[in-house]
């Protein structure tokens, strides 16, 4: 950061206090994660400098010609790393990758079939305020409200009453294993495609700790900075019969310019990926979840479903009589960054919440194992049992501290 420092301190500045954030504090958030270095330098290349509108070997620009090799070998990687026989890599995030996908095969008003975002959903698959919910009919199944899993004869049943042009799997805060081929089959028997988005758990469905989405669904959509550890962005994988229809729809359907500073990161990205020491770290990321969730529910702590298969779990503090937002706001200050959730049958509104999502690829990504998340999971337990307490917040908040210098951001700086 030197030229920063001397260029533009007070951005230099922020970006410190900012480094000195994450590296403090624990990053609980499920969707979160921290690149490599390679990841790093390549985002911050002089990749970022170049217009290369189009595809490899069609751009509308000249001078592409290693703007081509690093798309081309960003698409190889990641159809290699899923199995996929065609990969788009220009989506500039998940909801683009989405959008794309949509745009393609419906009509506008066609039904889109999902699960509800206050189920665990995304916004981006037929939220009212998103443009999903504007531009098609939207039909939402959830969690069974016993087990709060998903129940695969319910699902077939409201697709055989909404017969949806598309049926959408994949969530964002939902903490077992999703059942691709059932959701396929369940598309099949109705006629509609199916499109599996995995953007939090690509990093589990690549290295076969979760089932694949790939040749399995229509359509598997993903980001690629969540367990895949990548930068921020969006991809589409398909079987060649869609691929120039998916295309189309990101270019130049909904985007100009792909960003290739970021598409050559991607490349980095599940080029790290194809190595087996990523099918070790995701295999963490899972031991990690189900210690901490152990910890939590050792602690008298209830979390939706018992428990967790994946990354990531749901706290729900009904008993406790706290919001998701009251233990958000004081784990941050005791230096665990999570986010508030709703659960499913919540009662609260979106911004205040009865749960609070926890999740371990980033904590993973730093070197933590099963003793740390028990640290983590003791220390969760202890600031949200007696939340106004600030002696207690300001004790875990120290031993936070004092845990994560043993665990540097990038320990090779
Ligand atoms: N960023 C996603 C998540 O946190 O799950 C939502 O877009």
């Amino acid at each position: 950061m030197s030229y920063l420092a001397k260029s533009d301190p007070e951005i230099a500045n922020i970006i410190e206090k900012e480094r000195l954030r994450q590296t403090n504090g624990l990053e609980l958030i499920a969707s979160e994660n921290l690149v490599s270095r390679a990841v790093l330098e390549a985002m911050g290349s002089i990749m970022t400098n170049k217009y290369a509108e189009g595809y490899p070997g069609k751009r509308y620009y000249g001078g592409c010609e290693f703007h081509d090799e690093a798309e081309n070998l960003a698409r190889d990687r990641l159809k290699k790393l899923f199995g996929a026989q065609h990969a788009n890599v220009q989506a500039h995030s998940g909801t683009q990758a989405n959008m794309a996908v949509y745009f393609a095969f419906m009509n506008l008003g066609d039904t889109l079939m999902s699960m509800k975002l206050t189920q665990g959903g995304h916004l981006s698959h037929g939220a009212p305020v998103s443009f999903t919910g504007k531009f098609y009919k939207i039909a939402q199944y959830g969690v069974d409200p016993k087990t709060e899993m998903l129940d695969y004869g319910v699902i077939a049943e409201m697709a055989r009453r909404e017969k949806p042009k598309m049926l959408v799997c994949g969530a964002s805060a939902y903490p077992r294993t999703i059942d691709f081929r059932a959701f396929q089959e369940i598309a099949d028997e109705v006629g509609a495609y199916c499109m599996a988005d995995i953007a939090h758990i690509a990093g589990l469905c690549a290295t076969g700790i979760h089932p694949n989405s790939v040749n399995v669904v229509n359509f598997t959509t993903t980001t690629t900075h969540k367990t895949l550890r990548g930068p921020r962005g969006g991809a589409i994988m398909c079987n060649s019969e869609y691929s120039p229809a998916i295309d189309k729809a990101i270019f130049p359907g909904m985007q100009g310019g792909p960003l290739m500073h970021t598409i050559t990161a991607k490349a980095v990205c599940f080029e790290e990926a194809l190595k087996p020491a990523f099918k070790e770290y995701n295999k963490q990321i899972v031991k990690n979840a189900k210690v901490l969730a152990e910890t939590l529910m050792n602690n008298g702590l209830r979390l939706v479903s018992g428990g967790t298969d994946n990354h990531l779990m749901l706290l729900d503090f009904t008993a406790q009589e706290i919001t998701g937002l009251e233990a958000e706001t004081a784990l941050c200050r005791a230096g665990i960054t999570v986010n508030k959730n709703t659960i499913p049958n919540e009662t609260k509104s979106p911004f205040v919440t009865s749960g609070l999502r926890v999740g371990t690829p980033a904590v993973t990504s730093r070197g933590m194992k099963e003793a740390e998340m028990r640290n983590i999971g003791n220390w969760i337990a202890k600031v949200v049992k007696d939340i106004h307490n600030e002696a207690k917040i300001k004790e875990v908040s120290q031993q936070v501290t004092a845990m994560s210098s043993k665990f540097p951001l990038y320990p090779e700086i």
